[in-house]
């Protein structure tokens, strides 16, 4: 326990939660049959410890965001210095901050050149909606204020406000909080484990990119504006593309002038062993949006890059975007991100995700062999392993990821943090994780599954 959470009374905490705390993404009835929440008080590398002082493996680097893992002193230090300096200034009206302007350089020195200049926001959702507004005013601004339409994919997540959430193809959330908004439509995900059926995977990626040009056509290209993708879809279920799929909707993007946005919010910053997910999978993007990484999850802060063909317009023709928000570009979350990718730098934290996907591969592969584990997968520090009663026929126990909560449970029970998206386990280590440290995932994710393989057995075919 650290020094300052010394005296702390975890049940009056619980209690307080109960009477007070209305969650994100929880079922309120169960969260409350369960006796509250487990109380998360410190971390420390790849480990977190609850209130109850049990130490938990996190295969989730907290919500897919503590890359550099927990505990480094520096990015506190930075904070705390920054908050003396200057706590607050907005970047509105023709002001900035001194590390505003030092991340935004960072930044697009990171990508391709053609990327100079970065837009920032608080989080992944707020980048979506920032785009989507933007996108359509770049188009009007073109003089083609028709391309209006948008195009993501069944079970795509980018964020939960409104225009992020119908962006998402997540049915669940399009059902909640009112009537859905116009112009935006999703194709099938490229998940071959679901949908493959006896196809290659590169011939299903190709057949997963057709999908694109069938509702191109169907809205008329003209009316198109964009299309936005996860390059791996993390909530869905870390859906690995197959190779032929991002460069076959590069190039049927390109066929109509449709422009690209990559939603990096999980893949951006080191998360595949390349520093973004567009060059693992050999695409050019026109739109990145960032967040997560970028901080890794110390303070929240999200960031999108324009390539400059898109904004040169803006400098050429002038007017204002009516956009913004107060903490955009806020310079203690900016100081802190500067700090946190000046660490992934010096400590070639990228190029140690590269070093160790192989190794996590293998932990994956080695669970094959579990009588409920059909496919597994992983890319860099990103992987999956689909649970199922038949691993022939690749069936799932059913639609309600009734068996991958019972898993979820009984790997935290064992102290490892696996998340389920439906029947599917994801995992995303910090990139700080040792070979050690994996195998460590690997033995308790082998306890999780025999412990769930007795209480499903009956259903097992
Ligand atoms: N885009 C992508 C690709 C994301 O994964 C967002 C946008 C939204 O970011 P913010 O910062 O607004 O949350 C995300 C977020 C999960 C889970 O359970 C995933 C996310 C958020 C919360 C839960 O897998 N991804």
């Amino acid at each position: 326990m650290t020094v300052h959470q010394k005296n702390l009374n975890i049940e009056e905490i619980v209690k307080a939660d109960i009477a007070h705390h209305f969650h994100p993404f929880t079922d309120h009835k169960s969260f409350h049959a369960a006796g509250g929440p487990r109380v998360i008080t410190h971390g420390d590398g790849v480990y977190i410890w609850d209130g109850k002082g049990n130490k938990i493996l996190d295969g989730m680097s907290g919500l897919w965001c503590v890359n550099i893992g927990y505990g480094r002193k520096e990015l506190a230090e930075v904070a705390y210095r920054q908050m003396l300096d200057l706590p607050y200034y907005n970047t509105f009206f023709k002001t900035t901050t001194v590390p505003a302007t030092e991340l935004a350089s960072k930044i697009s020195s990171l990508l391709p050149r053609r990327f100079q200049h970065i837009f920032f926001t608080n989080s992944g959702s707020e980048g979506n909606d920032t785009i989507v507004r933007w996108v359509r005013h770049y188009w009007k601004v073109m003089g083609k204020p028709y391309r209006q339409h948008i195009i993501g994919r069944r079970r795509g997540y980018h964020g939960s406000t409104w225009v992020a959430a119908n962006l998402g193809g997540m049915v669940g959330m399009h059902e909640q909080g009112g009537t859905q908004l116009p112009g935006f439509h999703h194709i099938q995900q490229p998940y071959w484990y679901d949908f493959g059926g006896d196809k290659t995977p590169e011939e299903f990626g190709l057949e997963a990119a057709a999908e694109l040009e069938k509702k191109i056509l169907e809205l008329g290209p003209d009316n198109v504006a964009a299309f936005i993708g996860e390059p791996i879809q993390g909530a869905a279920g870390v859906l690995i593309p197959p190779s032929t799929y991002w460069p076959e909707v590069q190039k049927i993007c390109r066929k109509y002038g449709i422009l690209i946005i990559s939603d990096e919010v999980i893949c951006g910053f080191g998360r595949t062993g390349k520093w973004f997910g567009f060059e693992q999978f050999g695409y050019q993007p026109d739109i990145i949006n960032m967040a997560k990484g970028l901080s890794s999850g110390y303070l929240p802060i999200g960031a999108i890059a324009f390539s400059e063909e898109l904004i040169k317009p803006f400098f050429d023709k002038g007017g204002e975007f009516y956009h913004g928000m107060t903490y955009d570009g806020h310079p203690v979350a900016s100081a802190v991100a500067l700090k946190n990718i000046e660490i992934i730098q010096n400590e070639k934290l990228v190029e140690r995700v590269a070093e160790l996907a192989p190794h996590f591969n293998a932990m994956l592969k080695k669970l094959e062999d579990h009588p409920i584990v059909g496919e597994t997968r992983s890319v860099g520090l990103i992987g999956a392993l689909e649970l199922t009663r038949n691993k022939a026929k690749r069936e799932r126990f059913n639609e309600s990821g009734r068996v991958g909560t019972i898993c979820r449970d009984h790997c935290f029970n064992a102290g490892l943090i696996m998340r389920a998206c439906w029947d599917t386990m994801v995992l995303a280590p910090p990139f700080c994780i040792t070979e050690k440290e994996i195998d460590e995932i690997g033995k308790l994710a082998r306890q999780a599954l025999d412990k769930t393989y007795a209480d499903v057995k009956a259903e097992v075919a």
